[in-house]
């Protein structure tokens, strides 16, 4: 058996998540639009028993927030589990968007690269959005810091290339045990991707600067006592101001009754059953600079 871990880095919005998810051939991350969805380390495993002749293969891929300039210790801290990520696995994917143009938050990732010992690759994401001129100047860019393995070209969206350079990163797995059983695709427990779910939704149908002032607690969750009765989940939405409040519940409740349908029907499929939906809107002023508050909900890197 080969197996190792791959530690997927970038910046916010380059689509480290819909490329991992992509790589699994399934949904374990949460992806949207907005940067900053991706807020603590996920864990998606690609097990191939038959891989290599039947030797077989695990990967562990760790995805990891988006590595920014930090606004408040929220910030701070999803830097810090990203990058502490680098340190301790066999190779390093660091993902870029293909339509953005180098720039210093660029240059401040290489950095940070040149002190992590693990080989690296690079994918070039977006190439649907691309014109091969954009991927030539970003490639010799990226090639000039003799950082890279290897470069590859990609499309989470499409798939394009993807399964190529997932071969690739396997090539980097070493005679290991395997981790975790084959039908594990990540070891996340079930409350914490429910939460997630509901966040993606949050983050997908609110606008500007309140999603990410959002975090999302599951209070109760009660299987049902009979099969073929609902699951009972009661998740508690935490906003940072009163006014956020108000825009996420929305006129007559629309908001949060779209938010809590769509929530619900991804956690029915991932639970294979029906689920019985409550949401709350609290307010806790100001969480994201509260060191207590963010090391209680978890984004704090022990
Ligand atoms: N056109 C296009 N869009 C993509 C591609 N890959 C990802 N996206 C989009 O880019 C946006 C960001 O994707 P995510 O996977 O959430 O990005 P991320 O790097 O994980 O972002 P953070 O978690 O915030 O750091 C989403 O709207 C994706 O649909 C791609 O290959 N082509
Ligand atoms: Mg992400």
């Amino acid at each position: 058996m080969k197996s190792g871990f791959i530690g997927i880095a970038g910046r916010p919005n380059v689509g480290k998540s819909t490329l991992m998810n992509a790589m699994l051939g399934e949904k374990i991350a949460i992806t949207s639009a907005k940067p900053q969805t991706t807020l603590n380390r996920i864990k998606g495993i690609y097990t191939d028993l038959e891989h290599g002749d039947g030797e077989g293969l695990q990967m562990i891929f760790l995805d990891t927030p988006g590595i920014h300039k930090p606004h408040n210790k929220l910030g701070s801290a999803i830097n810090e589990t990203a990058i502490n990520t680098l340190s301790g696995v066999d190779v390093i994917l660091l993902i870029v968007d293909g339509t953005m143009e180098f720039g210093k938050g660029d240059e401040s990732i290489i950095r940070i690269l040149r002190d992590a010992e693990a080989p690296k690759l690079l994918a070039i994401n977006k190439m649907d959005l691309m014109s091969p001129e954009q991927y030539l100047a970003l490639y010799n860019r990226y090639e000039e810091t003799g950082l890279f393995d290897d470069i590859y070209g990609v499309s989470a969206l499409r798939g394009d290339n993807v399964e190529e350079l997932r071969e690739r990163l396997a090539g980097y797995m070493e005679d290991g045990p395997m981790y975790y059983p084959e039908d594990i695709a990540t070891d996340d427990p079930v409350r914490f991707i429910c939460s997630e779910i509901i966040r993606e939704k949050l983050m997908n149908y609110l606008e500007d600067e309140v999603p990410h002032g959002v975090f999302v607690e599951i209070e109760s969750f009660k299987e049902p006592e009979e099969p073929g009765r609902a699951t009972e989940i009661g998740a508690v939405i935490y906003c940072e101001k009163k006014s956020h409040k108000g825009i996420i519940i929305g006129r007559g409740g629309n908001k949060l009754k779209g938010v809590g349908k769509a929530a619900r029907l991804e956690i029915e499929e991932l639970l294979g059953c029906k689920v019985f939906l409550s949401l709350f809107v609290k307010v806790k002023e100001g969480w994201r600079d509260s060191e207590r508050t963010i090391k209680n909900w978890g984004y704090k890197d022990e």
